[in-house]
C-alpha cells in the first residue's frame, strides 16, 4: 500500500473482489465486559492486522476504510473495543485502518473536531474513501452490520443496548456513523464549534438532510415557478440531497460500556441554538475552517494514534 514509510502487505495482486456477504459472517456475536483485556493478547489473536491497526482482506474490498475513534482518557475501553473490533471486521473482509484521534490537554471536549482531524489525518497516509467514526464504548453485536460506505450516510448504531435496543428519536445520528469522501466534502465536514456533551450528532444530521431541504428552499425563494415547472431542473436538486441509511433494528445492535460522565465533557449550554442554525453555519464552520495543531501520530501494532491540540472554544 502507498503509505510512506509504513510496511504494510498489499493484497492486492488477487484481482478477485470480495463478496457482498462474506459466508464467515455468523449474525449475532456475544459482547461481554467482564474481564479486561491486555493489547498483547489483542495482537496475539490478530495476527494479520498490520503495523498501525491496518488490515487487507485476501480480495478486492469495496473500499478503503478509515475508522476514526474520538478519544482522552479512556484506555480500558480502548482495549475492549480493539478486542472486539479487529476480528468483527477482518470477518467483513473489510479493508481497514484504526485512528484513535486523542485530545492533548485537559481542556472541554470536542468530539466532532477531533473527527475532522481524523479525516485529514487519515488522508495523508492513504487515500481513504470511506471514513466510519466510532464512540470508543460502542461495540457492535451482529457480524453483519457492515462497516463499510453506502449510497446514502450510514447511521451504524441504531439498537443501543442503553436506549432498549430501539432509536431514542428518528434523527439521532449518534454512536457510530459512516461516510464517503464524496458525502463528508458535501456536507463540509462536521462542526468545530460543539465544546463538551451534546448537539454535534444532531448537527451532523442536519448537515445531510439539510443539503437536500437547502436546494428546496433557495428556489422556494428565488425562481420557485420556474423551477417547479422545469422537470428536469427540480431532479437536479433532488439528486444532490441526502437521506440517513440504517441497518435494521435487529442488526444494528450494539452494547455500550458503561460509565460516568467524563471531566471537561460537561453538556454545552449552547448546543439547543447552535442546531437550529446549522443551515446557516455549516457552509463556514466545517472541513474549511478546520485548524489544529498536531502534537504526534505513533503507529502502534493495533492502531494509529493521533494526538492533536485542538485549542479552547
Ligand atoms: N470521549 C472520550 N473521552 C472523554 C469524552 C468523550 O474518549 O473524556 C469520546 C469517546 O469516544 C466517547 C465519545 O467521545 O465514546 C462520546 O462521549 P460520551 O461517551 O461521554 O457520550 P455519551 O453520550 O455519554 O455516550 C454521555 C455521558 C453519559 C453519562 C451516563 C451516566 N450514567
Ligand atoms: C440528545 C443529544 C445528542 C445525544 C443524544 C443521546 O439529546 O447529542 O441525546 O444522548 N442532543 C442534544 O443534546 C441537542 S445519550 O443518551 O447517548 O447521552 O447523542
Amino acid at each position: 500500500l502507498p503509505n510512506e514509510g509504513s510496511t504494510w502487505i498489499s493484497s492486492r495482486n488477487n484481482t478477485e473482489p470480495c463478496p457482498e456477504k462474506p459466508s464467515s459472517l455468523v449474525g449475532p456475536v456475544t459482547v461481554k465486559f467482564v474481564k479486561s483485556v491486555k493489547l498483547e493478547e489483542v495482537q496475539a489473536e490478530n495476527p494479520n492486522v498490520q503495523l498501525g491497526g491496518h488490515y487487507s482482506p485476501p480480495c478486492v474490498a469495496k473500499d478503503h476504510v478509515a475508522l476514526i475513534v474520538p478519544f482522552r482518557h479512556r484506555e480500558e475501553h480502548l482495549r475492549q473495543l480493539l478486542h472486539y473490533l479487529h476480528p468483527f471486521l477482518q470477518k467483513q473482509q473489510i479493508d481497514y485502518t484504526i485512528y484513535i484521534v486523542n485530545q492533548f490537554g485537559e481542556k472541554t471536549f470536542n468530539r466532532a473536531k477531533l473527527m475532522n482531524v481524523g479525516y485529514v489525518e487519515a488522508l495523508k497516509d492513504f487515500p481513504y474513501d470511506c471514513f466510519i467514526f466510532s464512540d470508543v464504548d460502542l461495540v457492535p453485536m451482529d457480524d453483519r452490520n457492515l462497516y463499510h460506505c453506502y449510497s446514502q450516510p450510514r447511521h451504524f448504531a441504531v439498537a443501543m443496548d442503553k436506549f432498549g435496543f430501539r432509536l431514542p428519536y428518528s434523527g439521532y445520528f449518534g454512536g457510530v456513523s459512516g461516510l464517503s469522501k464524496v458525502q463528508f466534502l458535501k456536507i463540509n465536514g462536521f462542526p468545530n464549534n460543539y465544546w463538551g456533551w451534546g448537539g454535534e450528532d444532531d448537527d451532523i444530521y442536519n448537515r445531510c438532510v439539510l443539503l437536500y431541504l437547502n436546494f428546496l428552499f433557495s428556489f422556494v425563494h428565488g425562481t420557485f415557478i420556474i423551477h417547479v415547472r422545469n422537470p428536469l431542473i427540480f431532479c437536479r436538486i433532488t439528486l444532490n440531497g441526502m437521506k440517513v441509511s440504517r441497518p435494521d433494528s435487529n442488526i444494528g445492535r450494539y452494547r455500550m460500556i458503561q460509565h460516568h460522565r467524563d471531566a471537561k465533557n460537561e453538556a454545552n449550554p449552547k448546543r439547543f441554538t447552535q442546531i437550529s442554525k446549522t443551515r446557516w453555519t455549516m457552509m463556514t464552520d466545517g472541513l474549511n475552517s478546520l485548524k489544529y495543531q498536531l502534537v504526534k501520530k505513533d503507529v502502534y501494532p493495533l492502531y494509529t494514534n493521533i494526538t492533536v491540540d485542538i485549542e479552547t472554544p
